[in-house]
């Protein structure tokens, strides 16, 4: 796949670096194209350059609104190289293969910034340029194309590497880029044409994506809202079958999401998982010897909240466990597959929502996250970052048994899909008392607390169930009073990130009480 470069195509507003470029270029005997301004620059640098009106039979013309804007250019950009009737074209045509495009466009965004006039902004509206970056980058195959000045010196490089020839993997990584260009480009012309006429935002805003369905309403139904798809193979809400029920709402979406992928966590090779969720909040989150074990236990962990909730399971859905679930009403349930009995159960009940995915999403693939904010958005890397038993570190002066170090691991997992701050109570591979969403810890921890008190009250235990379990704490206690609410809920056993100031005085507390603790040095905030 190297594709040896005859004839490079430049045509720059920028002109940094250019000379430096076509010097390396013609050194390589690449035959040099030019625009006016470029060939002009090139020339008073000694340099041999045709003007690209050779190429095209006819002047720049229009004030150089059309230059480049023909057959002579555009054929010579998209010809397929290994097609024989693109071939007879060119030849019939006088066309000349093009296979390397160095173009960046008019400045139009420093044209806006820096305040100019209306019309200014439009004449600064490049035409050809994204033209011939869309059509040297379509044809990948055989063309490169650079269109930031950071990239001449590995596009000088690779050149350098394969004697004068590149590899479609660089060409493919190029053609990339100049998309991502051109895209940048029109969303900052539709931007300032949005301002300029005096529209908040674009009607039709720069979302990434496809849309995928308008939907009857947002959080509330007073606000407008859509789903948008990105085209990640990730399987989740986005991607999945929905085998009946009426259509998503907003919420339904969101909250099905943070279900199948807290129920991700756990990998469906080492057993049944079940996760419900209410207002993006796990309520419930258990493992279990089946399919059916592990619901019950979800839902018995609260089961008021778990009305009308999300269901996630990580493996497929049978008839044992569909029989359960139908019991309560639920506003959707999503898992990997299901089985022909599990679905004749689920489809007498018609407004549950049920969705197969075809597998689970990994908990360590890397992804990004928006956030909206006033006037602007946050990206970041997803919460990839996952604790192995390994990397727990024992700070108390009592070991965890193998079954509190299992417990911990799992609550620790559930922790980081709970919203800050979280608090999570957890025994037997199941939860027992969920504090979410608090502004102090202490607050989430005792909310933990009497959820496992009205567990043990609904389901008439005799004690509470967060006695004798393990807790996880999302982020580290900053002083010793949450982990005295944990005590005196009778947790066994702590798992937490650590690096809190005033940890000494925490473990002090942990070992006076005979706890045993693990840091995990990773915190999991979730806002
Ligand atoms: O006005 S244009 O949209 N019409 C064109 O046909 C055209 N072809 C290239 N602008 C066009 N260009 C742009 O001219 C390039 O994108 C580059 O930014 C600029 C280089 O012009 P010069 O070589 O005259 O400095």
């Amino acid at each position: 796949d190297l594709v040896p470069v005859t004839r490079a195509l430049l045509s720059v507003s920028d002109k940094t670096g250019l000379v430096d470029l076509a010097t390396a270029l013609a050194a390589m005997d690449i035959e040099l194209v030019s625009t006016g301004g470029t060939a002009k620059a090139l020339r008073d640098a000694g340099l041999a350059v045709r003007d690209v009106s050779e190429l095209t039979n006819f002047p720049e013309m229009m004030d150089g609104r059309v230059k480049t804007l023909h057959p002579g250019v555009h054929g010579g950009l998209l010809a397929l190289r290994d097609n024989d009737e693109h071939l007879a074209a060119m030849e019939a045509h006088g066309i000349a293969g093009i296979d390397l495009l160095v173009v960046n466009l008019y400045p139009f965004e420093a044209t806006v910034a820096g305040g100019a006039d209306y019309a200014t902004c439009v004449e600064n509206i490049d035409i050809g340029g994204p033209a011939m970056i869309r059509a040297a980058a379509k044809n990948h195959d055989f063309v490169n194309v650079v269109v930031d000045t950071a990239d001449y010196a590995p596009l000088l490089a690779e050149l350098e590497a394969g004697k004068g020839a590149t590899t479609r993997g660089f060409r493919q990584k190029l053609a990339a880029n100049a998309y991502a260009r051109t895209a940048a480009y029109d969303a900052a012309v539709s931007g300032w044409m949005a301002r300029a006429i005096g529209e908040e935002a674009p009607r039709r805003k720069a979302v990434a994506g496809t849309l995928a369905q308008t939907l009857r309403y947002g959080e509330n139904p007073h606000q407008g809202a859509a789903f948008y798809t990105t085209g990640e193979a990730r399987p989740g809400v986005a991607t999945a079958r929905q085998i009946q029920g009426k259509e998503l709402s907003y919420n339904n979406i969101n909250d099905t999401d943070a279900a199948f992928e807290a129920v991700a966590e756990f990998d469906a090779a080492l057993g049944p998982a079940c996760a419900i969720i209410k207002h993006a909040n796990p309520c419930g989150v258990a493992t279990g010897e089946s399919l059916k074990a592990a619901y019950q236990a979800a839902f018995d962990c609260d089961r008021t909240s778990a009305f009308g909730g999300i269901i996630a399971l990580n493996q497929t859905l049978d008839a044992e466990t569909a029989a359960e679930i139908v019991r309560i009403f639920s506003e959707v349930v999503i898992a990997p597959d299901i089985s022909d009995e599990a679905a004749a159960i689920l489809a007498a009940k018609k407004n549950v929502r049920v969705l197969t995915t075809g597998g689970l999403p990994a908990p360590e693939a890397k992804g990004q996250v928006w956030k909206q904010v006033a006037g602007g958005y946050l990206v970041q890397d997803r919460d990839a970052g996952r604790v192995a038993m390994e990397d727990l570190k024992v700070v108390t002066r009592r070991k965890p048994s193998g079954e509190e170090l299992s417990d911990m691991l799992f609550a620790w997992r559930v922790a980081k899909h709970v919203k800050s701050n979280a608090i999570v109570y957890a025994r037997d591979g199941a939860t027992v008392g969920i504090g979410a969403g608090q502004m102090s810890r202490v607050d989430s921890a005792r909310i933990a607390a009497r959820k496992g008190q009205d567990m043990a009250e609904t389901l008439g235990l005799a004690t509470s169930p967060t006695e004798g379990a393990v807790v996880a704490s999302d982020a580290f206690f900053p002083f010793a009073d949450g982990l005295m609410a944990a005590v005196a809920a009778g947790a066994t056993a702590v798992i937490q990130p650590g690096g809190s100031m005033r940890d000494d005085e925490v473990i002090a507390a942990a070992d006076e009480a005979g706890l045993a603790m693990v840091f995990t040095g990773m915190r999991h905030f979730r806002h």
